[in-house]
């Protein structure tokens, strides 16, 4: 059984800083759960391009207020306390925090921990192999 506390991720390697977000990740694929959990903030006043071609990405909003454009036509949707949008379809988007976001993130496959999004908003399939 795992127990922990966001508290013993801040300040760690697993407080991944990604420009426009912080993510604080809670489980990840050591521990053999079969997805990764993250507590992740999204930033004020940002856009962020993502495309998550290799995953699959559950996201509940708990705090903040923001939209998620699907791209390239759209529809857009907005965001805020007790949304949850699951991107079963790896679609490309643009998130956008009007104000800062507290999101659960969760992905399949786990990520390894380490990941940031490259130039195309992507994380790599497997980086701890890489
Ligand atoms: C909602 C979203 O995808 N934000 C980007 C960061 C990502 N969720 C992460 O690594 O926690």
């Amino acid at each position: 059984m795992i127990v922990k506390t966001l508290d013993d991720v801040l300040g760690t390697e697993h407080e991944v800083k990604g420009g426009n977000w912080t993510s604080r990740r809670l489980i990840l694929r050591d521990a053999k759960m079969g997805f990764s959990l993250h507590d992740t903030l999204i930033h004020e006043g940002t856009e962020t391009l993502i495309w998550y071609k290799n995953h699959l990405e559950a996201v509940y909003c708990i705090e903040g207020q923001g939209e998620i454009e699907v791209l390239p036509d759209g529809p857009t949707h907005p965001i805020r306390a007790g949304t949850l949008y699951a991107l079963d379809g790896h679609e490309k988007h643009l998130l956008r925090a009007f104000k800062e976001m507290r999101m659960v993130c969760v992905f399949n496959p786990p990520l390894t921990g380490r990941e940031v999004h490259d130039e195309h908003g992507v994380y790599p399939a497997m980086l701890e192999d890489a």
